[in-house]
Formats: structure tokens, C-alpha cells, sequence
């Protein structure tokens, strides 16, 4: 947490009009620290640090956001703008950490959960939306700026090293776990079969990166553009899916509260629908084991994560990491048991 002098000598390098303003911490992600900047009580920026163990290539990463904003610019879809530092570009680097200021998108929210078919039907436009503009882009314009980021091969080396280095108590402590996560890598292989496309992805299209209109609940665009890059439709579709059918926490420990909402789902796709021409046939069959791969590889991270005793996401307790892996594993057990389901709903509506 950075003092009020501190980020007010922080936001003096970009170019901005001289206030005194406030910060208030949002506490919502789990890489980056993020501080809604307001002046005389108004809303008027989002100032974030970008944690840089993670994002090893921030100038890469801001290179990202540079080429997608501009087939971003419709007006169907809010734009949000990166003030350019002294330094003339869509970042600050100083003492060896990286900043940026956005502009804040008034009489808007996000959810961490919603019971809503208006906001799931929603969500499913947006991201068909981000996708149908996106659809031409360069893919080897961009960087990847986190290789490999949601492979399967690579999170399974990462998972069986932990495994390696922890010690026998959070061995002991998170052997559900590493059962349930073996027994999930062999239903997934699955994936590797199918002939995709690369497609310039989000990568984290959680229900909570969404942006929606407080007035009239559409969603107005996607935030935290920080893993623009390649990547496979079933990515965003899976992580959608999962921070929508689902109305529990990442980290639920009540496993009764973790339920797979037909309803939410389908209405998600009837949104996902109305932006739908551009998916191959070939992706459509894909997607709903995409909503078993997403739960499952969060959760493996997550315990990957637990067994190197916390050193990438944020954690409120010890065993938070272990809470949110059997939570997604949860989920994603529950998703497999709805893949036929999934697949009939998919086959019907995405024509
Ligand atoms: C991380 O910090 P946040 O919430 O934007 C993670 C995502 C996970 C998410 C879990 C770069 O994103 O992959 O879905 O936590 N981002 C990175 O909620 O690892
Ligand atoms: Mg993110």
C-alpha cells in the first residue's frame, strides 16, 4: 500500500491537470495494486501499479494494449484511454516500478457473482463483441507477454515441480487435491485434438473484468487488458462460464454452494450469440469441455501456488490458494457432468 504523498508524486508524471487527489485501494485483482483516483469526491482515474514478477515484460505488455484499443473504438463498446506519462507514452516507469493511468468510465460497476440472465445474456455479447473486432488482428504483432499462459502442458510441469520442492505437511494437507488434479489431466487431453485457430484472446474474461452500465445493466466493455494476446477462443469462453454459471466464490468452502446454473448459462449464450459468426465449427465443439479446462487450470495453478507456500497470487490466509483450487475443481467436476448439456445447448443456439 503506497501513502497518499507517494502516489500523488506518482501521478505528477503523466499528464494531467494539477489536484490534489485522493486514492482509495480497490482490492478486487490479485496481481496488480489498483487505487481509484478521485478529486473533489469525483471519480476521475484508475492509477495501477503492474506487478512486474508477473508481467515480466511491461513494455511488451503496454505494446499489447497500444494495438488493441484502436479496433476496440466502437460505438457499441465504451473506450477507456490511457493517459500518456512525460515521457510520451501509455506508462510510467520509475524506481524500478511500472504505472499506468486510465480514465474512468462513469455510472459504471462490476460483479463478482450474479444471479441475473439480463447481466449472464450480457456478458455473452461483450466478449462476442471484443471477439468479432478482434477477429482480423496480426497475431504475430503481439507479444506473449506471459508464454504459454494457459497451457495445459506447461501448468502440469509447473504443478508436478511444486510437488518436488514443497514439504510433506502441505503434501499431506493438499492430497485431495492432487488426486482430483491427475484424475482431471486425463479427461482434458481431449483439447489437444481439436484443429483451432489462434485468436488475439483476453484471457481473463472473469465475470468481474466485465464493465456494465449501472443504469440500464448492458455491459459496456471489458477491463484489464493486461493478457491481451494468442490464445484460443475456449479460453474466454471458459472463464466466463465459470464466474457466471456459478454463483459461489473462487474460494468457496461450502462445496453445497457451488452449482452449475443452466439457466445463467444459457443465457449467456444467447448472448455470445448475437456476436457468434466469426467461431469455426470447429470451436464450437471445443467449448464446453473450455468450460471444464478453465476451472480445472485456475484451480491447478492455485495449488501449485499453495505447494510454493504462496509466492504469485495474493492470499488473505494461509490457505486460501488450497480453498480456491478445490473450489474450481468443484466447479469444474460439475461442468464435466454438464458436458453433454453444454454441448446440446451450444449446437442449438450458435448456429
Ligand atoms: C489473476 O489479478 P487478476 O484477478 O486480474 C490471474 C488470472 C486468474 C485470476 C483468478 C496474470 O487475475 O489468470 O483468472 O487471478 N492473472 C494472472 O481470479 O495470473
Ligand atoms: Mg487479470
Amino acid at each position: 500500500m503506497h501513502s497518499v504523498k507517494e502516489l500523488n508524486r506518482i501521478i505528477a508524471h503523466f499528464n494531467i491537470s494539477e489536484k490534489a487527489y485522493d486514492f482509495s485501494l480497490l482490492n478486487n485483482g490479485l496481481i496488480n495494486d489498483t487505487y481509484l483516483v478521485t478529486s473533489a469526491l469525483n471519480p476521475q482515474y484508475i492509477l495501477q501499479r503492474v506487478n512486474h514478477e508477473v508481467f515480466k515484460d511491461v513494455p511488451g505488455l503496454m505494446h499489447n494494449i497500444k494495438l488493441v484499443l484502436p479496433n476496440l473504438a466502437d460505438s457499441d463498446y465504451a473506450q477507456i484511454h490511457f493517459i500518456t506519462s512525460n515521457s510520451g507514452k501509455n506508462y510510467l516507469g520509475l524506481d524500478h516500478e511500472y504505472w499506468r493511468l486510465m480514465t474512468y468510465i462513469e455510472d459504471s460497476i462490476t460483479y463478482n457473482k450474479t444471479t441475473s440472465e439480463k447481466l449472464s445474456k450480457e456478458a455473452g455479447r461483450i466478449i462476442g463483441k471484443f471477439h468479432s473486432l478482434l477477429k482480423n488482428e496480426e497475431i504475430s504483432t503481439y507479444v506473449e507477454t506471459i508464454p504459454k499462459f494457459h497451457d495445459l502442458q506447461k501448468r502440469k510441469l509447473e504443478f508436478e515441480q511444486a510437488l518436488k520442492n514443497t514439504d510433506q505437511e502441505r503434501l499431506m494437507i493438499a492430497k485431495n487435491a492432487i488426486t482430483l488434479a491427475y484424475q482431471f489431466l486425463e479427461e482434458l487431453y481431449e483439447l489437444e485434438t481439436f484443429n483451432l485457430p489462434q485468436r488475439i484472446c483476453h484471457n481473463d474474461t472473469k465475470l468481474n473484468n466485465i464493465l456494465f452500465s449501472t443504469e440500464n445493466d448492458r455491459a459496456l466493455c471489458l477491463i484489464d487488458l493486461d493478457t491481451v494476446m494468442s490464445g484460443y477462443f475456449f479460453y474466454d469462453f471458459g472463464d466466463a462460464v465459470r464466474t457466471i454459471a456459478n454463483t459461489a466464490a473462487e474460494d468457496e468452502q461450502d462445496h453445497h454452494k457451488i452449482t452449475f446454473e443452466n439457466n445463467l448459462f444459457e443465457a449467456f449464450i444467447e448472448g455470445l450469440k448475437i456476436h457468434s459468426s466469426f467461431l469455426t465449427p470447429e470451436e464450437k465443439k471445443s467449448l464446453a469441455l473450455g468450460a471444464v479446462f478453465m476451472p480445472f487450470l485456475h484451480g491447478l495453478r492455485a495449488l501449485t501456488d499453495y505447494l510454493n507456500k504462496n509466492i504469485y497470487y495474493k492470499v488473505t490466509h494461509e490457505k486460501q490458494n488450497l480453498d480456491r483450487c478445490l473450489s474450481l475443481f468443484d466447479f469444474a467436476h460439475k461442468a464435466l457432468q454438464k458436458k453433454e448439456y453444454m454441448q446440446s445447448v451450444i449446437q442449438a443456439k450458435l448456429k
